[in-house]
């Protein structure tokens, strides 16, 4: 991507609605626009890292087993009401009418709509255990939308909904989830903490909500200190092994982690002084089992192996990806800027052209350009007239990992500089060993 064809609208100031580090650079760098409380567009450099983000998730979600729908944002009414949920939901619910005067709502989430997705075409216990999800709109109309994008009214979550014939296997399909939010997380740079937690208004009693620790985190938790040591399950992991499964279950909630809700004050003071931990913390995913509750009043039933009709046990799993994104910058970020982790990174690589109207830093940078785009990298090629100072602090700005400064006296001395972005180390070394060194193990 050439920087002079893009659309990347910078910000030198401050904007001065921004309480928290990550919607500043957030609206520094051109990644969101504003509408109206809690709305934003996503930008073409934020709809990059938006979409990584969203990769990421979905390769996990498909490696466990989940297999992915879209569902509308549109919802009528009706299906709610057949669960209980449409009063009890409250003030949250962005109701509409549409022309014909029938009841409609723009979804916060897709409990009911799953529900009728599956009674409709699901009958025997044999197709079972099912794990449908999608990446969609969600609409709540929060009370206090804040921080940009981090609790917005329209936001991006992935939802997942599991169906199985037994409170058992509803447990093993719960574990899955988890452990698949244990490799998303940390695909994308964060080390998350699964903490027991409240269900609100999605129901059941047994929920972990995922918490990145953040000074400018929204929630107040208190967890032990040591879950930095566990390791995460591996890539090969077989989600069919129902013992394997509970053992990083049963590991990844062996110490005390709670949210506010949840928190057991006696029990968390009984822990020595130095294992404890009482921080502030972002949600980014949240699960829950909670049994029958949908299925039982909507009627989603399934024959058992019995041969008699059972209502099917279901959870849901929740992450949000237009909230990842702010999360994964307060976590990784310094004073000029963002520092993406290489997995989210909206390009691999900035090229830096400090004289544009120079001839032979113009065609060390096409060069550099094209072998880098042939080999598979996203590229930003700064070939704009700024001046090199505003060239530097847009990359520093924007995060992007890696950064070619291709200038004149370098140039003349066949050499360009590399400059990684989360060390500072600046080594000048031949373009064609500029092109090696990022390009290695592509
Ligand atoms: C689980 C999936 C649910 O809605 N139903 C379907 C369940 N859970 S939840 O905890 O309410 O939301 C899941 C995740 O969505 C993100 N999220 C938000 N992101 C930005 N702005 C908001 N206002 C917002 N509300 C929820 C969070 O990441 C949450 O964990």
């Amino acid at each position: 991507m050439r920087l002079s064809r893009y659309f990347l609208p910078i910000l030198k100031e401050n904007p001065k609605e921004a309480e928290i580090v990550s919607h500043r650079f957030m609206l520094r760098a051109g990644m969101i626009r504003q509408h109206g409380q809690g709305i934003y567009s996503w930008l073409p450099l934020g709809k990059r890292v938006l979409d990584k983000v969203n990769r990421i998730i979905r390769e996990e979600q498909d490696r466990s087993g989940a297999v992915e729908l879209l569902m509308p944002t549109m919802q009528s009414a009706d299906l709610w009401i057949e669960s209980g949920r449409y009063e009890a939901y409250g003030k949250e619910m962005l109701r509409i009418t549409d022309r014909q005067d029938r009841a409609m709502l723009f979804g916060p989430t897709n409990e009911e709509m799953i529900t009728e997705i599956f009674r409709s075409s699901v009958k025997s216990y044999k197709q079972l255990p099912l794990n449908l999800y999608h990446i969609q709109w969600k609409f709540r109309d929060e009370i206090r939308p804040r921080f940009g994008t981090m609790r917005s009214r329209e936001f991006m979550m992935k939802d997942a909904y599991s169906f199985d014939l037994t409170r058992e296997g509803a447990e093993h399909s719960y574990r899955k989830m988890f452990a698949a939010y244990l490799r998303t997380f940390d695909r994308l740079g964060l080390r998350a903490i699964p903490m027991r937690a409240d269900t609100g208004p999605i129901g059941g009693n047994l929920s972990h909500e995922f918490i990145i620790l953040a000074e400018t985190g929204e929630s107040e938790v208190f967890c032990h200190r040591d879950f930095v040591k566990f390791d995460i399950p591996a890539e090969d992991l077989d989600f069919d092994n129902v013992e394997k499964l509970q053992g990083i279950f049963d590991q990844w909630t062996s110490l005390y982690a709670a949210t506010d809700e949840m928190h057991d004050a006696d029990a968390f003071d009984a822990l020595p002084e130095g294992e404890r931990l009482s921080a502030r913390g972002i949600e980014v995913g949240h699960i829950f089992y909670f049994g029958t509750k949908y299925s039982e009043p909507m009627n989603a039933m399934v024959q058992g192996p019995d041969g008699k009709e059972h209502p099917v046990h279901m959870g849901s799993y929740g992450i949000g990806p237009t909230r990842l994104v702010p999360a994964i910058i307060e976590a990784s970020h310094d004073e000029n800027g963002i520092i993406w982790p290489d997995s989210v990174a909206p390009f691999d690589a900035v090229i830096i052209n400090m004289k544009v109207s120079d001839e032979a830093c113009g065609s060390v940078s096409e060069r550099l350009y094209e072998a880098l785009s042939n080999a598979g990298l996203d590229v930003l090629y700064d070939d704009t007239d700024e001046r090199a100072g505003a060239k530097f602090a847009t990359a520093d700005l924007i995060g992007v990992p890696n950064q070619i400064v291709v200038g004149p006296r370098g140039v003349a001395a066949g050499e360009v500089e590399v400059k990684n972005r989360r060390s500072g180390e600046r080594v000048a070394m031949s373009v064609d060993a500029a092109i090696a060194r990022l390009t290695a193990g592509r």
